[in-house]
């Protein structure tokens, strides 16, 4: 019985909402396990288009990572088996368009959650920060490789750098945003895109999308520069920073990195 997230489908338009509110939506291995199935459930009914919302329209959209199941200091945080690489893998292999529905503020694991779905739907209230540099800890080389994909450079280097929220206005003028629509209008926004998608043939948009994604992973990488990557992220999650992020979102305070 799923306990956070809701599912249902029609006419082969599958959407899954996020449903724990009291935890922000955060992305715990639970959360993320129940969504897997979700997504291989609508493989098996041949869903082809998938609506990734929440249940509830209110402030936050997703916290992103479950920062009480991240690692204590020494460990990777972010491990290709962390359950929401897993997640960010499924959504880019989903044979079919995963069309993110945002309104409220996206923090962490959450905005790569949106920025791997295939299109983004937001409102005015849709906001997008990228958290590692408030928490201490080394992104995903993954991660920085899709966001790198995705955006131009200098605004991915504003999302890790300032950690802060992109608004609406902003994310939708540099691409995190396919479209912005008034608050009122995005449910029919989001769902007539689904639908326009459901229309087009399935086997094209399986083609493309699985090949896109292929030639986005597609990049050349020396055995000596994957170590030095290695390197500098276990520098980080061993160093005294991200024990200070952590202990800091704990104590339910300001992070001082000296
Ligand atoms: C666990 C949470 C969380 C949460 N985990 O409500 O991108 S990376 O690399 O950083 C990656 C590792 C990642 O995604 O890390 C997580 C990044 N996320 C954040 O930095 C956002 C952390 N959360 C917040 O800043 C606030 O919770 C927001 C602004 C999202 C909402 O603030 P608000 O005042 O509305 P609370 O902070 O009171 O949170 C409500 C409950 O949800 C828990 C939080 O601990 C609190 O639990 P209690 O009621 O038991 O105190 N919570 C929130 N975010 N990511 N738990």
């Amino acid at each position: 019985m799923s306990t956070t997230i809701k599912v249902s489908v029609d006419d082969k338009v599958g959407t899954l909402e996020l449903d724990n509110f009291a935890k922000r939506n955060a992305l715990g291995a639970a959360t993320v396990d129940e969504m897997l199935h979700a997504l291989r459930a609508f493989e098996r009914q041949g869903v082809r288009a998938v609506v990734l919302r929440t249940a509830e329209l209110r402030d936050v959209w997703s916290a992103g990572h479950d920062i009480d199941e991240l690692p204590v200091r020494g460990v990777d945080p972010l491990p290709f088996a962390d359950p929401l690489e897993e997640l960010l893998r499924a959504v880019r292999g989903y044979p079919g368009a995963v069309i993110a529905m945002v309104h409220g503020t996206v923090w962490g694991g959450a905005c790569d959650l949106v920025l791997n779905c295939d299109l983004v739907v937001g409102d005015e209230t849709a906001a997008f920060a990228v958290t590692p540099a408030r928490l201490g800890l080394p992104y995903s080389a993954s991660g920085i490789q899709y966001f790198l994909a995705r955006l131009p450079l200098n605004v991915v280097n504003e999302l890790m750098m300032t950690a802060d929220l992109i608004p609406a206005e902003r994310a939708y003028a540099v691409g995190i945003l396919n479209r912005l629509v008034s608050g009122d209008r995005l449910l029919d926004s989001t769902y007539d895109l689904a639908r326009k998608v459901r229309s087009r043939s399935g086997d094209s948009i399986r083609a493309y999308k699985l090949q896109a994604t292929t030639f986005v992973r597609a990049v050349a990488l020396s055995a000596q520069d994957s170590q030095w990557i290695n390197q500098l992220r276990h520098d980080v999650y061993s160093g005294d920073d991200y024990a200070e992020g952590i202990s800091a979102f704990r104590e339910k305070r300001p992070p001082d990195f000296a």
